[in-house]
């Protein structure tokens, strides 16, 4: 091997480790969001492509479907119906964890980018009752519904999971999606997104039946 082949490689080494130590600050923040990948490239023909999967804690790994609300499981938090209704969300790249919690016994609901009143609007639905939580994936065909289930209009069931809990006349439902399903009968997300809501709220366990406690509408940031 000649000098000035040795001296090229030494360098290009020296630049591997510098750009490796880059990537790596890169793909740990002090607050990391879910799971990043990452790729780095290499400026010279000589280095190959390094790829590193990193998955942190947050925030799939404290969400618990559990119908509890834990300190940190959501980073964000909504007041609607003067705090008689909580939506508290989190994302990361790919999906979106939300918990709807209210003073009822019956159903909480949130729907996503309505075009006017309730139409066009991405809903979930969400009950619990003796010790079983229902979590529905709908979409309202009108301003005032009908809202049938994604899968009657041949769509999908994107509520990848859930669960819930009532107690002591409060209800709180928990449901994870993708920030982008692919169904048509979803809104998809990204990052960073502001999203227009409407919600609601009964005193009944069934989706058929207005909201008699409280609805509305507001907005809500993605991370
Ligand atoms: C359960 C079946 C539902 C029925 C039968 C229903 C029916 C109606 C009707 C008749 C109105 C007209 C105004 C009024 O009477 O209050 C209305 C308005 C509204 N609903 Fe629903 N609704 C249902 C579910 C939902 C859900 C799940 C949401 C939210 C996710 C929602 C959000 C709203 C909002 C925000 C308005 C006001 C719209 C506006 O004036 O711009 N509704 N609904
Ligand atoms: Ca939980
Ligand atoms: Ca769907």
């Amino acid at each position: 091997m000649s000098r000035s082949t040795a001296a090229a490689l030494a360098v290009v080494v020296v630049v591997g480790l510098v750009v490796g130590y880059a990537a790596l600050t890169l793909l740990f923040p002090a607050e990391g969001a879910g799971t990043v990948t990452s790729t780095g490239t290499s400026t010279t023909t000589v280095l190959q492509t390094t790829s590193v999967t990193v998955s942190t804690s947050l925030p799939e790994g404290r969400w618990k479907p559990d119908g509890a609300i834990e300190d940190n499981e959501y980073a964000h938090k909504l007041e609607l119906a003067d705090g008689k209704y909580f939506v508290h969300w989190g994302n990361d790249n790919e999906y979106l964890h939300m918990a709807l919690e209210g003073e009822t016994n019956g159903w909480l609901s949130i729907g996503f980018e309505p075009t006017s009143g309730m139409q066009d609007a991405d809903m979930i639905f969400g009950w619990a009752k003796d010790g079983e939580a229902t979590v529905l994936d709908l979409y309202s065909q009108g301003p005032t519904g009908p809202h049938p289930p994604d899968t009657q209009l041949g769509g999908t069931n994107d509520i990848l999971e859930h669960g819930g809990k009532e107690e002591n006349g409060r209800t709180v439902v928990e449901f994870k999606r993708r920030l982008d399903t692919r169904d048509k009968y979803d809104k998809a997300f990204t990052r960073g997104q502001t999203i227009r809501i409407i919600w609601a709220m009964a005193d009944v366990d069934e989706f058929t039946t207005k909201h008699d406690i409280a609805r509305g509408s507001a907005e809500l940031t993605l991370d």
